[in-house]
């Protein structure tokens, strides 16, 4: 198992970028990595990536989603059987809007706000689909955004694999 140190946050953004690699390159999405870590004994909770799981999944979706099936509850569920202390990396900002409609991420982790403490972003999300808003909705919960420096051209280059870049 993979051991990486709890104040290592560009260790645990390289890890979501692994993840970020794994996903199909699609032209009307960013490909994205998610690890969610439990803080009271540094373990990774969940992993996730953008379509990793059947239909139009993001990757902090995933990680929920993963989460819920293995303890047994529906994803709204979650905040009742999770770790009170947890930190989400995730390599593009969480969503607050998506052009296909579903369920921002943004509103998923706002569920677990009380123990989510801190979101560690690789990119802020390119204008390329929507005007996210999600860093501000997080802040306004009371979940510290932190960026996460030195992985931006890689984690960019992964997200739009599938765009046109001519
Ligand atoms: C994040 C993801 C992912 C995006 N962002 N944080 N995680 N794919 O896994 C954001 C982008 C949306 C588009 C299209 N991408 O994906 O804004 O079809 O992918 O719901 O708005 O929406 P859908
Ligand atoms: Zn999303």
């Amino acid at each position: 198992m993979i051991m990486i140190k709890a104040d290592d946050h560009s260790g645990y953004m390289q890890l979501a970028l692994d993840e970020a690699r794994k996903s199909p390159p699609k032209a009307t999405n960013f490909c994205v990595g998610a690890v969610l870590v439990d803080l009271s004994c540094n373990r990774v909770l969940a992993t996730g990536y953008t379509l990793e799981l059947p239909g139009n999944t993001h990757a902090e979706q995933c990680c929920f989603m993963k989460l819920a099936d293995q303890l047994g509850v529906p994803e709204e569920r979650l905040k009742d059987v999770l770790p009170s202390e947890m930190a989400l990396y995730t390599t593009v900002e969480p969503c607050s809007k998506r052009l296909s409609g579903n369920l921002p991420c943004v509103e998923r982790v706002l569920r677990l706000a009380d123990s989510i403490k801190t979101v560690y972003v690789g990119v802020m999300e390119p204008e390329t689909f929507v005007n996210n808003s999600g860093k501000k909705s997080l802040q306004d919960a009371g979940i510290s955004v932190v960026r996460v420096q030195g992985l931006e051209a890689e984690i960019l280059k992964v997200a739009t694999a599938g765009h046109n870049n001519t």
